[in-house]
């Protein structure tokens, strides 16, 4: 992703992350919410504006997927109340943000020694309630899928259906991603067994995710090929294991 904003855009910086461990208190109030008209993401929006952005650089942007909208967020201590993928959460009481303190961000990154499921199954949480869904959902509007539902866009999903997908849709699903990124970075440099850690299938296996939640299929190997769908020349899994690798060369600021 830098490489193509520079290569393509003439951008001249990096790419950023959010550490939300230093927002988990109030993430609602998150200096990076903020209505900058240049550098801010937006603060949240209410139901006045049907949850869509009113001030920050991309309150104007137009976004054309699947229908064109504005961007929409909707902050949300408790995103597990209302269950909207195609299984009930287990816990539906819990707050997003006791996924993003910093005590669970050391958890994550030191614990699980050698076991990239553990580390995962971690990460991501059973039924999606770890610090990545709980992250998506709590924001809420484009990058928790959902905006666009009652305009009746839904997708057939294992049967079930469900909101078409547009997360990609807020600049934010990069910060929070870089995040994750960063996560499983601190967490391989933390123990000479987590370098090279891997598990997991070929196949994603929704149907069956709360027994396989890395998929099923043909296990991988440091050979299988990442499909890039044309970002990036494709890859094979040892390429990307290190950010410093020759396919990826950059490292985190901290
Ligand atoms: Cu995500």
């Amino acid at each position: 992703m830098e490489g193509l904003l520079k290569d393509k855009c003439g951008y001249k910086g990096y790419m950023t992350y959010w550490d939300w461990t230093i927002d988990s208190h109030d993430i609602e109030h998150s200096p990076i919410f903020n209505g900058d008209p240049i550098v801010g993401l937006g603060t949240f929006p209410n139901a006045s504006t049907n949850f869509e952005l009113s001030d920050g650089a991309f309150r104007d942007i137009i976004r054309v997927y699947p229908l064109a909208h504005h961007l929409q967020r909707n902050y949300t201590l408790r995103p597990f109340e209302t269950p909207f993928l195609p299984w009930t959460f287990n816990l539906p009481e819990k707050e997003a943000n006791t996924t993003q303190t910093t005590a669970e961000y050391i958890k994550l990154t030191t614990s699980f020694t050698g076991n990239f499921t553990a580390f995962h199954a971690y990460m991501d949480g059973f039924r999606a309630e770890g610090m990545h869904g709980a992250t998506h959902m709590s924001l809420g509007g484009d990058i928790k899928d959902l905006s666009h539902s009652p305009n009746g866009i839904v997708i057939s999903f294992l049967g079930f259906l469900v909101p078409f997908l547009s997360n990609l849709s807020d600049p934010v699903f990069f910060l929070l991603h870089s995040q994750l990124d960063r996560a499983w970075a601190t967490w391989q440099a933390y123990d000479r067994l987590n370098s090279d850690a891997i598990a997991g299938g070929v196949d994603q296996d929704l149907e069956n995710i709360d027994t396989h939640p890395l998929g099923t299929g043909m296990p991988v190997t440091k050979d299988t090929i990442i499909y890039m769908a044309g970002i990036g020349p494709d890859a094979r899994i040892k390429d990307v294991l290190s950010t410093t690798g020759g396919y990826l060369c950059y490292e985190y600021a901290t």
